[in-house]
């Protein structure tokens, strides 16, 4: 039975529907075939609902799970097995972002996916790849929460507390207004159903300068930054060219944080998300010491820091222990190269909660490559000489212009490796910002970080500084054509995606 097809469900009480469905064992249900739902399935529905962001009212998209849960909580083993309901009132492409097991064509976010139409469902069934993942659209909609945890926990992640943080970068500005303000146009007339890039006005030129939150891009580059580039050109090295309205974590700001019940001597996994569409955050737990035990999903050798770079679509697992007699324990956020915060709070019964202020004191820096080569990954992958290699030239133009090798997404030139075969592919970053790439269908290793060799994380988002150059390698396991892009939204949306093409 081939899967992801479109199917219209009936907007009946969701439950009735399934309990139907499942009753009827796989049979056709209204001449169309079903795949079986067995009672514990995970199913899926994209809806709206209105949040308070700064005291005021705000619209966004949420993923309802089983039993009415934000997303997916799953134990390893677990099947994502049934539909997923548009209920969104617009077209969406969902991205099962780090499920490996999930088939190309049971993810929308391919070449030629297209969109799920409101008010229908698509049916799915596939392995959950375990670890802390997360679900998105791939589309402008992500900035308006289009996101939700997609967490499996490990058969042996032992007597722990999970808690998952998922961050965002909220504004009351439309996604398409905020990329009028960047001076770019969406290559993918909104949905990524993969239409032909249109050149963008060249208006970052004169476009005025942004003072709010997060905004003033060019002033970013003002705390030394900057750095030679071609040994004759000096760029600006920069972060958050988006002006944000909020930062949230499990969609709240740090003035009024979601506070989480933890045991006195508990230990507790965090499994922290950076949903943001355009900022990197550092994440740190003061007061509690913390290892980083896996990244975007995957086990690591533990590495204790005071803070840890998270970039947009990353995720990491955080083991902390509360101490014995109790308290209350910040587990924060900051904003790449600026003051804001966000974050949660993890208290014990009765602990004295204190205000925190929602501004650190200090800039944070700029994201770069000094956590990610002391990561090294739990099981590396074996060593091997590349069957095919590639290089990947991250390029900036005029106009909000993103690009891969000189080629915006649609006039891409796929990078094309037989199914078995172990690649690599170099990123080159000579542009102002840092992008965080993305590889779909693969986990992928580090192997090389400014220049030098090494076996490191096993991950599927890499943090490609500018200037710095990044090497992965993979074993392309699963056929399909497979995007590969920067998680920078606005990034992707003007043209830097290009895509793995396994056969
Ligand atoms: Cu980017």
């Amino acid at each position: 039975m081939s899967h992801c097809r479109n199917q219209k469900v009936p907007l009946l009480d969701r439950r009735t529907f399934l309990k139907s469905s499942a009753a009827a064992g796989g049979a056709l249900i209204a001449g169309v075939p079903w795949v079986p739902v067995h009672a514990a399935s995970p199913t899926l529905k994209v809806g709206t609902r209105t949040i308070e962001v700064n005291g005021k009212p705000a619209k966004v998209f949420h993923i309802e799970g089983p039993g009415g849960t934000n997303g997916l909580m799953a134990r390893e083993g677990d099947r994502l097995s049934g539909a997923l309901l548009n209920a969104s009132g617009e077209p969406l492409q969902m991205h099962w972002h780090g499920q490996v097991k999930a088939p190309a064509d049971q993810d929308r976010a391919r070449p030629g996916g297209g969109a799920l139409a409101p008010d229908l469902s698509d049916m799915h069934d596939f392995e959950l790849t375990p670890g802390t993942h997360w679900m998105h659209s791939h589309t402008l909609s992500e900035q308006r929460l289009l996101a939700a945890p997609m967490v499996t926990r490990e058969r042996d992640a032992g007597d722990v507390q999970d808690v998952v943080v998922m961050l965002h970068d909220f504004a009351f500005r439309s996604p398409l207004e905020i990329l009028a303000e960047l001076g770019g146009t969406d290559a993918h007339g909104g949905h990524g159903a993969g239409r032909g890039p249109m050149p963008g006005p060249a208006r970052r030129a004169s476009a005025p300068m942004q003072h709010g939150p997060g905004g003033g891009h060019a002033m970013h580059g003002m705390g030394g930054h900057m750095r030679g580039h071609g040994g004759h050109m000096m760029s600006m090295t920069h972060a958050n060219d988006v002006r944000y309205d909020a930062y949230l974590a499990n969609e709240r700001t740090l003035d009024d944080p979601q506070i989480v019940k933890v045991e006195k001597g508990g230990r507790v996994r965090l499994r922290i998300i950076n949903g943001g569409t355009a900022t990197a955050f550092f994440v740190s737990t003061p007061g509690l010491a913390s290892r980083a035990t896996a990244v975007d999903g995957v086990s690591c050798q533990p590495v204790q820091q005071a803070s840890y770079p998270l970039a947009q679509g990353q995720r990491i697992d955080l083991a902390v222990e509360i101490p014995r007699e109790g308290g209350a324990f910040s587990v924060l956020a900051q904003v790449e190269d600026a003051t804001f915060l966000t974050g949660i709070v993890l208290a014990t019964p009765g602990a004295d909660i204190a205000r925190r202020p929602a501004m650190a004191t200090q800039k944070a820096e700029l994201l770069d490559l000094a956590f990610e080569a002391v990561l090294r990954a739990a099981t590396p992958l074996p060593t091997m000489r590349p069957q095919a290699s590639f290089v990947a030239m991250l390029g900036e133009e005029a106009g909000y212009r993103w690009t891969i090798n000189g080629s915006v997404h649609g006039e891409h030139e796929p990078f094309k490796v037989r199914q078995g075969d172990r690649a690599e592919i170099t990123f080159m970053n000579p542009t102002s910002m840092m992008h965080p790439m993305h590889l779909h269908g693969h986990h992928f290793q580090v192997v090389g970080v400014g220049g030098r060799r090494f076996s490191g994380p096993i991950r599927d988002t890499v943090i490609v500084p500018a200037h710095a150059p990044v090497t992965i390698a993979f074993d392309a396991a699963h056929r399909g054509s497979w995007f590969l892009h920067c998680h920078h939204l606005y990034h992707m949306a003007t043209g830097m995606m290009t895509e793995v093409q396994v056969s």
